[in-house]
């Protein structure tokens, strides 16, 4: 994935979004584009969107199927990944463990060496959400080594946290090539 100009610079960044089906990754991904709340269904395959700003390279966002059956093929969507986005269901608790073992199961493809990602704590306006501190504490820090990192609370319903999501996703795309800004 990803095309180069003729000074070899990508020309727009490759972001695959995964995580649990039902985390929000397809009302996220139109949120993001900026539509206003879409009825989702459960994703089969991926949906890919383009998302472009001034002054900023564009983004292509791979939204990818997270139930169970469809896990076995996000190993295909892997490479030429820029940035990946994790999103976790913050209130979903007892599946938090799945959410992280398969995000580690990511991690430990080979195209995903040394590739940034950004966590997101979606659904973080529901009363039962695990609060992103909680959720950062179960997470186990130092699983991640190796790979430049970000985690935001954010509710792709109300949109509360998604300018700053953005930000990180566009930070963290440049750490891929310069190095870790902050961690
Ligand atoms: N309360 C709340 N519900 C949300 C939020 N984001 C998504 N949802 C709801 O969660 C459900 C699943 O959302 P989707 O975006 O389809 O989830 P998905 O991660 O794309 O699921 P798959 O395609 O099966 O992998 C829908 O009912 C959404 O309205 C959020 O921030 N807060
Ligand atoms: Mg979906």
């Amino acid at each position: 994935m990803g095309s180069m100009n003729s000074r070899g610079h990508k020309t727009e960044a490759q972001v695959v979004i995964m995580g649990l089906d039902s985390a929000g990754k397809t009302t996220l991904l139109y949120r993001l584009k900026g539509y206003q709340l879409v009825e989702t269904v459960p994703t089969v395959g991926f949906n890919v969107e383009p998302l472009e700003a001034l002054g900023h390279i564009p983004l292509v966002l791979w939204d990818i199927g997270g139930q169970t059956q469809l896990r076995a093929s996000w190993k295909d969507y892997l490479e030429g990944t820029d940035v990946l986005v994790y999103v976790l269901d913050s209130t979903d608790e007892a599946r938090l463990p799945e959410a992280v073992a398969e995000l580690m199961k990511v991690l430990s493809n080979p195209n995903m060496v040394g590739v940034p990602f950004l966590l997101l704590a979606n659904k973080q306006e529901a009363p039962d959400a695990l609060p992103l501190l909680e959720i950062r504490n179960r997470l186990g820090l130092e699983r991640f080594q190796g790979h430049c990192w970000e985690i935001q609370a954010c509710s792709a319903l109300t949109g509360q946290g998604l300018p700053e999501a953005l930000k990180s996703l566009r930070s963290l795309r440049k750490s891929h090539s310069h190095g870790c800004v902050s961690m």
